[in-house]
């Protein structure tokens, strides 16, 4: 079975992180692959970060489409071209904030999320209310880190994280924690052992439910909204769409 973890930003670094997590947790006999895209921005924090990342998310599964790729995970907490991505394969597709929300729902009937910047914090509030999971978060709660201090050891990101999720497990009345960043995927055993709650991560939790639709030949249905798209021109730079 192959895996392919795609994440939405440019930074290698990251890619690599996302995929020894991955990997770790993935069963014997599971091929763990991580990349992505070659263009767009080195992180995402904003809706126009994004929207442009979607392109280069759709554009990593017609490369795996090419390469017997089994199932796919994005990597980033928004989930950025999710229903696309699903509608170029027959492969699952899943993303990591739908895994983590789901999980968290199995081990807990309350949650709260801990992310990067605020400003995301409504990305995160926005896949809660269109997947149906408003109602078991009970906060949006944001670090206040920029994605890319996830990568800077001397940032202290893993401080500001754990006293986030100490003052969500005080104040929310909560049984769990997700955490909302995939650049948060190395972080989750300390998280865990510092706060005394369980943690769910988004690109490990992603990985378990992909096998599990491979072992169960669970792929994504091509009866209704998700079948392949029409095929049709497209112009200008996007014209290889169209091939
Ligand atoms: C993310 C993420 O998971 N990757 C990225 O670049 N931005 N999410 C976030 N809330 O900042």
């Amino acid at each position: 079975m192959h895996i392919r973890l795609i994440n939405p930003n440019t930074t290698a670094s990251m890619t690599e992180k996302i995929g020894a997590a991955g990997a770790r947790v993935a069963a014997a006999g599971t091929r763990v692959s991580a990349t992505n895209p070659e263009a767009g921005p080195v992180s995402i924090e904003s809706h126009f970060d994004e929207a442009i990342s979607a392109v280069g998310v759709l554009e990593e599964i017609r490369r795996g489409e090419t390469e017997g790729v089994d199932a796919y995970v994005i990597a980033c907490f928004g989930d950025p071209g999710l229903l696309a991505a699903r509608e170029l394969t027959v492969a699952p597709v899943i993303g990591i904030a739908e895994a983590a929300f789901h999980l968290a729902t199995l081990i807990s009937t309350r949650f709260s999320v801990v992310t990067t910047l605020g400003r995301t914090c409504i990305i995160a509030e926005h896949l809660l209310q269109n997947y149906g999971f408003a109602h078991h978060c009970r906060k949006v709660r944001a670090a206040e880190i920029p994605v890319l201090d996830l990568e800077d050891d001397g940032a202290c990101a893993l401080d500001r994280i754990i006293d986030e999720c100490r003052r969500a497990k005080a104040e929310d009345g909560i049984g769990a924690i997700v955490l909302g960043c995939g650049g948060m995927a190395d972080l989750t055993d300390e998280i865990r052992e510092a706060v005394g709650l369980p943690i769910v991560e988004g690109v490990t939790a992603a990985v378990k439910l992909a096998e599990s639709l491979v072992s169960l030949r669970l792929g994504t249905s091509k009866y209704g909204d998700l079948a392949f798209p029409r095929q049709k021109p497209f112009t200008g730079r996007f014209d290889y769409l169209g091939r």
